[in-house]
């Protein structure tokens, strides 16, 4: 198959200061925390995306999702080499007393609220990268 670069659509689920990050089992990122969402599927909106993957991976139901950024990202740690744009969105809980399952537990640890003062380690890289930055996916009040 020819390498080309991949859409991926992860989401900050934010529950008061508190975002949702699972450790991955992944040849990509392995054992690192990272948010939970997955790859863009033909004819999907990102919001489509983003409410099947995080059915899919912790059988949450989101709603109020909004965009907030978009990365571009090369990952050599693999077998082979591979490129995804990658859009991050925020989103909240439909029913807030609602508690992830680990649905996909060959592809994560688990899933659990970490405090956004106070993330686990290591983060994902990209993520990393996010918060190294300043980013913050919290709205402004
Ligand atoms: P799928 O088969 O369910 O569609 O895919 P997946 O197994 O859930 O894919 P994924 O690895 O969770 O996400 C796709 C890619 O998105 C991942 O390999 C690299 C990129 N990505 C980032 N940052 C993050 C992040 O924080 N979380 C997730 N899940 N993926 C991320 O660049
Ligand atoms: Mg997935
Ligand atoms: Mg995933």
């Amino acid at each position: 198959m020819e390498n080309r670069p991949r859409v991926g659509v992860v989401v900050f689920v934010l529950r008061g200061k508190s975002v949702l990050l699972g450790q991955r089992r992944s040849s990509i990122g392995d054992s690192t925390y990272a948010l939970p969402g997955g790859h863009l599927e033909f004819g999907e909106s990102f919001e489509e995306c983003a409410v099947r993957e995080l059915k899919e991976e912790t059988g949450l139901d989101i709603e109020k999702i909004e965009f907030l950024t978009v990365t571009n990202s090369v990952f050599l740690e693999n077998p082979r080499p591979s490129h995804y744009v990658v859009i991050f969105l925020r989103a909240a809980l439909a029913d807030p007393l609602q508690e992830p399952q680990n649905l996909e537990p060959d592809k994560c640890h688990g899933w659990d609220w970490y405090d956004w003062n106070n993330l686990p380690q290591p983060l994902f890289w990209p993520l990393e990268k996010m918060v190294q930055s300043g980013f913050n996916p919290f709205p402004i009040d």
